[in-house]
């Protein structure tokens, strides 16, 4: 393949767009595309256009775009076949990247022409198809914006302000709620009875998506995976709760071993969800064995991938030593307060156990807070093995403190996993009734009880 120049100051820009497939009417379509100028000269130019598919898979593909200024030519291009006629501009597949399977990308590029300005292109599409700027899935309909008064309504997008997570006044808020146990295991749990119960007894601000990448899960079927996030996103909004997409990442340690996966994914949910304010995007559930470095190389890789579809979202960070700042491997949070990972909006997760995590956690939190924006994406009321009894002493001492910090949270879990961690009681997710009480364990009637308070969210 034939390398694009680098980068040079010369009007670089990029468009985020979606590209429409021909395709039959029932498949999922939509792609981003990135307009770079690589290099220009007097009367010349040299482009690049990266080419996402986002949808279902594609074969024999034909990009078109609009060049804005009657003056711009193609003048020879490669990784295609190119053709121009007027402003408009074609682009056809070659043998080698002729079929796009979902996700994958291609580098396309040409040596242009210009009189006058150089705008970037405008209209692009596939098979003749118009652009819409999202996926297209006909299985998976646009959902009703967040009814009013509820958390996400009233919050609106939100962004990282200091180190507190803010609301639309730029005011800080503290977000309540629950995680999932692993979808791959426990689909059952989040139907709309369960996910009503979450938000009208509960009154939960948020939900977490855990979505494991092993262990039978977003490795064995990443469409599939991706589309049942993209499900509980929209049941999430549909209550007017945030939705955490969790990419949970456990065993192997290291999020590097997933960085491609992680790309492919969040390219997908990130433009799929671009238009939604009620999405925050986890991208490393509990880095272990692994040093801060490689933790941080990983985010600076996936999130510029995110911001690429969705600009404005909050992106939160998985630390050292499953997610405890370093601590659990004898560091601390100033490895990550001197080498902060490069980009803006973004939080980092520290997870605790509160019959295993006590004191010195608490004192590492208490300090770190002022320094670094905290999200608790993930605790249990038990041991770090998920199971054992409730430690009610260390769980209301840190719940204390993270509302006293207005640190969010989400439990583990909103199951009825037969652990101690688990909010139902094993059996109940076969059932109908989430809103008992007879339905929660200790741990479930503790949660309720902190997270089922009223919230005191700022409006101006
Ligand atoms: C646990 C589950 C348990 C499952 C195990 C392995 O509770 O049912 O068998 O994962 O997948 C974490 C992880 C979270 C763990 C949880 C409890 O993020 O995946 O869930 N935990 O061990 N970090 C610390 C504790």
């Amino acid at each position: 393949m034939k390398r694009l120049l680098a980068l040079l100051a010369t009007g670089a820009s990029v468009v985020g767009l979606t590209v429409l497939a021909g395709r039959p009417a029932q498949a999922a379509t939509g792609c981003s595309a990135e307009y770079t100028i690589t290099s220009q000269w007097a009367g010349g130019f040299q482009a690049g256009v990266k080419v996402t598919n986002l949808g279902d898979p594609v074969s024999d593909w034909t990009l078109g775009f609009t060049m804005p200024d009657t003056g711009q030519k193609v003048v020879q291009g490669w990784n295609a076949t190119w053709s121009q006629s007027g402003s408009a501009v074609t682009a056809a597949g070659v043998d080698w990247n002729r079929t796009l399977a979902t996700g994958a990308s291609t580098d396309l590029g040409f040596v242009g022409s210009f009189t006058g300005s150089n705008p970037a292109p405008t209209s692009f599409s596939l098979n003749g198809v118009a652009c819409t700027g999202s996926v297209t899935d006909p299985t998976d309909p646009p959902t009703d914006p967040p009814a009013t008064g509820t958390p996400a309504d009233v919050n609106g997008q939100l962004h990282v302000c200091g180190v507190h997570l803010c609301n639309q006044y730029d005011r800080p808020i503290q977000l309540r709620g629950m995680s999932t146990h692993g979808i791959q295991w426990f689909g059952s749990c989040y139907g709309d009875a369960s996910l009503d119960a979450l938000a009208d007894d509960w009154k939960s601000d948020l939900l977490r998506v855990a979505m494991y990448v092993q262990e039978d899960g977003y490795e064995t079927d990443p469409d599939g995976f991706t589309r049942q996030v993209n499900r509980l996103v929209d049941m999430a909004e549909a209550r007017g709760m945030y939705a955490l997409i969790d990419f949970h990442t456990l065993t192997p340690g290291d999020p590097n071993y997933n960085l491609d996966r992680a790309k492919t994914f969040f390219s997908s949910v990130a433009a799929r969800n671009a238009d939604k304010k009620n999405v925050i995007y986890e991208i490393a559930n509990e880095p272990n064995g692994v040093s801060w470095a490689a933790v941080k190389n990983y985010a600076e890789q996936v999130i510029p991938v995110i911001r690429a579809a969705d600009p404005d979202a909050v992106v939160i960070v998985g630390t050292r030593g499953w997610s405890s700042l370093g601590v659990s491997d004898g560091s601390n949070e100033s490895e990550v307060v001197n080498n902060p990972v490069n980009a803006a909006n973004i939080m980092y997760a520290f997870h605790f156990y509160a019959a295993s995590h006590k004191d010195n956690y608490r004192a590492t939190v208490s300090r770190a807070a002022s320094q670094l924006p905290l999200f608790v994406s993930e605790f249990g009321t038990v041991s770090a093995t998920g199971g054992g009894a409730v430690d009610r002493a260390s769980s209301v001492a840190w719940l204390d403190l993270l509302d006293q910090l207005k640190i969010s949270y989400a439990n583990w879990t909103f199951s009825d996993a037969d652990e101690g961690s688990a909010a139902f009681k094993p059996g109940t997710c076969n059932g109908s009734d989430f809103s008992s009480s007879a339905v929660l364990t200790e741990s479930g009637t503790l949660l309720k009880s902190r997270i089922s308070t009223a919230d005191n969210f700022p409006t101006s």
